[in-house]
């Protein structure tokens, strides 16, 4: 199961506080040390796209807090810093203001979100010729802390789009590494899958039905994964009795979630290629020409046609 949001609280160590001390005989004097800094907060990305489901149990991460200050002057130990781990395309919102923090677009990129509270100076530096012996040092101050909302939008170069049991996971499958759950029944996909041909990514979301904008079927908002894609491929299955309709139902319910989303490159895939004879595979074909120039026959059992994909899409 993919978890695509989250809302955790996050926050940076509490500076350590600073001491109050005397030194005996000829190093007699405050001499109480700062307070250590506390830890600050990272967030950081990584292409595993399952992490936000380690934030289904847990919800505080806190950074260690900064040591005390010791007598002879001595810092107090800085907190350690606290990395969270969340997958490329999570967007960090701060969730009081609705503000965007900051959105993760890269592999490997490091935000610090919460800064550590600086420590409490200690009685040593409060000490002048007129205030020999200050009896107080500082208490640190606090990290920052929020209460963020985590959103996982996916990063592909493309989408696979379509009916429900159209083939658009055993596609995926054929494509790239992935091993998402195929069946013959609709919904098999609960959540997205991705995959990787060469140095592309590709994205496989649930079915969509004709009013899904509405709440049927599983709703359309999981295709919040496919709007930063480049190209869709529209997966449209021979077995349909009316292509051009199972095309309009889907780009109808595309357009409804954002419209942005029809303006984008199509290609669309003719699938299960094997299942008709090549005279009605032609009268099909012919059917969706008309709507675009990008239409392909598919069949995960035509090793050749699946070859010619995967060169097209690399
Ligand atoms: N004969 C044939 N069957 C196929 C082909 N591609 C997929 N299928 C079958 O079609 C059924 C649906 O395949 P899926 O890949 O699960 O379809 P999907 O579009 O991901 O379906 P949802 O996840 O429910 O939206 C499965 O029984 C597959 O074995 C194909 O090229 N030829
Ligand atoms: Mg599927």
């Amino acid at each position: 199961m993919l978890i695509d949001r989250a809302e955790i609280t996050i926050e940076a160590g509490h500076g350590g506080a600073g001491s109050v001390s005397f030194g005996l005989g000829k190093h007699s004097g405050p001499n109480g040390g700062t307070g250590g800094k506390g830890g600050d907060l990272y967030i950081r990305s990584t292409s595993d796209i399952t992490l936000l489901n380690q934030f289904s149990r847990e919800f505080d991460f806190k950074a260690e807090d900064g040591e005390r200050g010791d007598k002879f002057n001595k810092t107090g130990k800085g907190g350690n810093d606290l990395e969270l781990l969340v997958p490329v395309g999570t967007s960090i919102i701060n969730k009081e203001t609705g503000e965007l923090i900051v959105e993760l677009t890269k592999v490997d990129q490091k935000e610090l979100i919460c800064k550590g509270g600086i420590g409490g100076k200690g009685n040593f530096e409060f000490k002048n010729p007129r205030r020999t012996t200050p009896e107080f040092a500082q208490p640190g101050l606090p990290g920052e802390k929020y209460k963020v909302i985590l959103s996982l939008k996916l990063i592909a170069d493309y989408g696979l789009i379509g009916l429900p049991n159209a083939g658009k996971s055993s596609l995926l499958n054929e494509l790239t590494a992935a091993k998402a759950k195929i069946a013959n029944y609709p919904f098999t996909t609960l959540f997205p899958n991705i995959g990787a041909i060469g140095n592309k990514f590709i994205a496989d979301i649930p079915g969509l039905i004709e009013n899904a904008s509405i709440g049927k079927g599983l709703g359309i908002g999981f295709l919040k994964h496919i709007e930063k894609v480049s190209v869709l491929l529209h997966c449209i299955s021979v077995e349909s009795s009316d292509i051009l309709k199972d095309y309009e139902i889907v780009r109808n319910e595309l357009g409804k979630y954002n419209k942005e989303l029809l303006n984008k490159k199509e290609i669309i895939l003719l699938t299960k290629s094997d299942l008709i004879d090549g005279k009605e595979l032609e009268k099909k074909l012919k059917i969706l020409k008309k709507k675009s120039d990008k239409v392909f026959t598919i069949s995960i059992h035509d090793w050749e046609a699946i070859e010619k994909l995967k060169q097209l899409l690399k």
